[in-house]
């Protein structure tokens, strides 16, 4: 059950608050509204390795070899490895942008693909958001003569490569100010330095001072996509980054905004990471990492425009077989009776891995279980993605199974696992024997905090602060209000399938609109009847006409 609580008053000017709230010092106010490409950005050469990897690039070009930009097929991998395909290709650097398949061959590098770029003539492999663990995949690149610069920024194992350089601001040695990028926030750091060098030589590359500034949609793309805390240089990468994307000159991005109806000029972050990055991202779950890699990478406007339509249509499919996965549990859910289980594990060798956390992750919250779906393409391995219900933390309870899997990793609420084929049919008891042991916490009742309340006459003026305050994301949540005893004037479902509701509420001679997608007048915590007055928490934000709304959380 949630409960709501609203913030003490830090200030009386909302912005203040707001900021004060968000831990940000006075002092410090400034510099958090206006981040700042020159200052917000630190020194590319505190990262660890930085220099030799920008002489061994520079090399690479000076000696016409053949590089090989090995990233990740997710939305922070893709446009970090278009990105630093692209600027590299400007530079005149002959460059194959590889990524992986999500399932056949997986996440990082691996030797049948590492062999292949060999067979083309490839000497140097930089990866983008992946290769910090990549202990044995650099050893075997080294036997075959290729030299590996990592550019990534996940935690540092016990053991690390011995990779010819090994860039990511999270390893102890590094002396870099903020270890909070993405992986294509560190392949941006390395074009820095690359340019830096290149600026100081006496012969600087044939690229005009501040034209980089111009990838930094890819960035902003990636830094938004990847979780990573939106505050510091991430701020201003994603601010500037939703600057570059408003001005629509990446012919696919344009394209496929065009086609999703999101206007370019008023691109806000939600239309990034509710829109954008699921498609990115559906592209590697259906098979397909390259159309997404191209649409970002498209020149023109007609191959953009055939590449998002393309890739809309994949994001389709992606979603049918979401729905039609859910269905097929749904229905064996009902035929056993899990009343008692705190788990739900099930998989068919049919169901295709890479959507399966998307299906697991309905599945929590429509049962309230932990749940572990698995399923199979390619060879004679199950993979799976989970899920918790927040009763348990999902890597300790796999810990807790470790013998029933071939590998699994992830965070507290989410992950992945690879499980032997005859080792299959234990998984259920197994998980089920560990989640007892582990002693399943009961579910924390949840707190929200609110930060203010707020009267429907304030929604302009509140609008206007939050741009100023955004973009919003982790390390920097979108505010939350709570508009007290407010008379619903009316109520209507809208949408292809009636299943969005509108709210139009009036207090004192102010009308305003509000919106619940996926919601109907019964969703909430009190039910919403016409006349009938009630508190409204939600956040603000535009509608498509750019007049100030209220997204409903929930109703009081
Ligand atoms: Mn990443």
């Amino acid at each position: 059950m949630k409960s709501y609580r609203v913030r003490e008053r830090l200030h009386e000017n909302l912005l203040e608050h707001l900021l004060l709230a968000r831990g940000i010092e006075p002092g410090a106010h400034g510099a958090f509204l206006n981040p700042d490409y020159a200052t917000d950005s630190h020194d590319p050469f505190l990262l660890p390795d930085m220099g030799k990897a920008v002489e061994r690039i520079l090399a690479a070009k000076k000696n016409g070899e053949h590089v090989a930009v090995w990233s990740d097929y997710d939305a922070d991998g893709i446009p970090g490895g278009v990105m630093l395909s692209e600027f590299l290709r400007v530079l005149g650097v002959r460059i194959t942008h590889y990524i992986p398949h999500r399932h056949k061959e997986g996440y990082g590098l691996n030797e049948e693909g590492l062999a292949e770029l060999k067979e083309a003539g490839v000497s140097l492999v930089i990866t983008v958001d992946l290769g910090t663990t990549e202990v044995e995949n650099i050893a075997h690149a080294r036997t075959l003569g290729i030299d590996i610069i990592v550019t990534d920024h996940h935690l540092e194992p016990e053991v690390l490569p011995e990779a010819f350089a090994l860039i990511n601001p999270k390893l102890k040695t590094s002396r870099y100010p903020f270890d909070g990028l993405c992986g294509a926030g560190v392949a941006w750091k390395l074009i820095q330095a690359i340019l830096i060098k290149s600026r100081a030589s006496g012969q600087p590359f044939d690229y005009a001072q501040g034209k980089e500034k111009w990838l930094l949609d890819l960035v902003g793309i990636a830094t938004l996509s990847d979780m990573v805390p939106l505050v510091g240089e991430n701020r201003m990468l994603a601010r500037n980054g939703l600057l570059v994307m408003r001005r629509g000159r990446r012919p696919g991005l344009a394209a496929l905004l065009k086609l999703l109806r999101i206007s370019t000029q008023t691109l806000t972050e939600d239309d990034i990471t509710f829109m954008i990055s699921p498609r990115i991202n559906a592209a590697s779950r259906m098979d397909s990492p390259q159309v997404a890699a191209s649409l970002l990478a498209a020149t023109g406007a007609e191959e953009g425009a055939t590449l998002a339509a393309q890739l809309n249509k994949i994001n389709d499919e992606r979603k049918g077989l979401v729905a039609a996965t859910v269905r097929e549990v749904n229905k064996r859910v009902a035929a056993m009776d899990l009343t008692a289980s705190p788990l739900i594990v099930m998989g068919n060798p049919n169901w295709r891995p890479g959507i399966l956390g998307l299906v697991a992750g309905k599945l929590v919250e429509a049962h309230g279980k932990t749940v572990f779906l698995w399923g199979r393409e390619g060879g004679d391995v199950i993979r799976g993605s989970c899920r918790s219900d927040g009763t348990v933390n999902i890597v300790e309870l796999m810990a807790g199974a470790r013998d029933a899997f071939e590998h699994f990793g992830g965070h507290a609420a989410s992950g992945g696992f690879a499980v032997a084929e005859e080792d299959i049919h234990h998984l259920p008891a197994r998980l089920h024997a560990a989640y007892a042991a582990a002693g399943g916490l009961a579910a924390a009742p949840v707190e929200v905090v609110v930060d203010r309340e707020l009267d429907l006459a304030e929604l302009g003026a509140a609008q206007r602060d939050l741009r100023q305050l955004a973009p919003f994301g982790v390390g920097n949540e979108k505010p939350l209000f709570i508009f007290p005893n407010v008379s619903i004037a009316s109520t209507r479902m809208f949408g292809k399938a009636q299943d969005h509701l509108e709210v139009a509420l009036e207090r004192n001679g102010t009308r305003a609109g509000s919106i619940a997608f996926f919601s109907a007048p019964d969703s909430f915590s009190k039910k919403i009847v016409q006349g009938e007055r009630a508190d409204v928490v939600g956040h603000v934000e535009l509608d498509w006409r750019g007049a100030p709304r209220i997204r409903i959380i929930d109703i009081l």
